[in-house]
């Protein structure tokens, strides 16, 4: 796929990074592309210290998008967030084979070619890494349309055995591990239950935004859970596996990994669980303005239940209703925006919440259950910005 958006984010590019859009530059429908408007002007948050800086995407490192940048749908594949634990393995493509195993009737080995050779199909999907959170700006965050094939086709094809119970996906990069002081070299890996697996939206994905997936974002092919963390959607892939006992390797039992008060059935206690849905969020990503007519902007994730409503709300002012992106798709992010119009000079506190369709409230970081690690934070996010 080309995107529409392509050779207008290239037009756009070095004006919005550089905030403003240079005048007689042409004029875009403002609310279908979240780009800068003709003389639109990024609006600094208070709350981001000048000192922060990204940096350019670079090989094995992790890579934060910077959100008031967010000026596509689609987050070009060089500014989608990168994330791994065991590096970024370059896999060579001519003796790449796709391995389905273990408790299946007709184990697999594929080709690249036989896997693109299966009825493709597409998906526009966001994430986030469960580990994104406010401390890193919820950096760690992208959009994209992926092509590939269906997960639960091959599965339905490789034929699960009864008695089968986890389906285990392992990526081609490997890492040394030190468990109970012996050293062992491990696959990055997750786990997902068969009626997990088998949602009919899971793919297997070899195209990212119409080009081959990029190496840091897994080249040849990976796994897409829409609707869960980042450390779902394994890179790499090169094995799935189907098995009898649950799957408890560090990904999965170790590390993403959320320590937090529950109630269980009337008692209270501290309760782990592995990484799995995207928790509801709505983030304030930027705030621009033309003249004194001010647009905040932002972005929800969550699991794909359909949403109902964002709103933001300014100081200590009322919740105002935000307009929603209609490209926004079930599994993408949801882009927002809201018109604040001539704001009085000065600081102001800034935040956004958002409802699903069942009446879930975006909590405020009072409200979250008491958690010890970073892991999952969605709570709502108030910013500050200076008129
Ligand atoms: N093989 C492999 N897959 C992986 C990982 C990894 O370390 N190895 N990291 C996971 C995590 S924690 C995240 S957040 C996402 C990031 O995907 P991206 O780099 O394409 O944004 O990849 C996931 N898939
Ligand atoms: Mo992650």
């Amino acid at each position: 796929m080309k995107r529409e958006d392509e050779s207008r984010r290239e037009l756009l590019k070095g004006a919005v990074k550089g905030g403003v859009l240079a005048a007689g530059a042409i004029s875009f429908p403002g609310w279908l592309l979240p780009t800068l408007a003709q003389g639109e002007q990024l609006v600094p948050f208070t709350d981001i210290p000048d000192s922060f800086q990204l940096r350019d995407k670079q090989s094995g490192s992790t890579y934060f998008q910077d959100i008031r940048q967010i000026n596509s749908f689609y987050s070009p594949n060089e500014d989608f967030y990168v994330v791994q634990h065991y590096g970024q393995p370059q896999l060579d493509l001519s003796s790449y084979r796709l391995k389905v195993t273990g408790m299946v009737d007709n184990p697999m080995e594929l080709t690249l070619d036989q896997v693109k050779n299966r009825e493709n199909i597409e998906l526009d999907a966001g994430w986030e890494c469960g580990g994104n959170r406010e401390t890193i700006f919820n950096g760690l965050v992208g959009n994209g349309r992926w092509r590939g094939i269906s997960l639960s086709s091959l599965l339905e094809q490789a034929g699960i055995q009864d008695g089968a119970k986890e389906i285990v996906f392992f990526g081609g990069d490997i890492g040394t591990e030190e468990i109970r002081g012996a050293e062992v070299d491990t696959a990055f890996a997750r786990g997902l239950s068969i009626p997990d697996a088998m949602r009919p939206e899971n793919m297997l994905a070899f195209e990212m935004n119409g080009e081959p997936l990029p190496l840091y974002h897994g080249r040849p092919l990976r796994l897409i859970v829409p609707g869960w963390y980042g450390v779902a959607n394994v890179k790499w892939l090169t094995q799935i596996h189907v098995q009898d006992t649950r799957f408890m390797g560090r990904f999965m039992g170790r590390d993403y990994v959320t320590l937090k008060k529950e109630v269980v059935g009337g008692v209270e206690r501290w309760v782990e669980n592995s990484v799995t849905t995207i928790n509801m969020k709505s983030v304030i990503a930027r705030v621009s303005h033309v003249g004194n007519d001010y647009r905040i902007q932002g972005f929800v994730l969550n699991d794909g239940t359909p949403i109902s409503s964002v709103e933001v709300k300014v100081d200590d002012g009322p919740w105002q209703r935000a307009e929603l992106n209609p490209r926004n798709r079930q599994y993408t992010w949801k882009l927002f925006s809201f018109n604040w119009n001539n704001p009085a000079p000065g600081e102001h506190t800034i935040v956004s919440r958002v409802t699903d369709v069942n009446g879930n409230v975006q909590p405020t970081a009072d409200q979250v259950p008491e958690k010890v690690s970073y892991w999952e934070n969605y709570a709502q996010w108030p910013r500050t910005v200076r008129i």
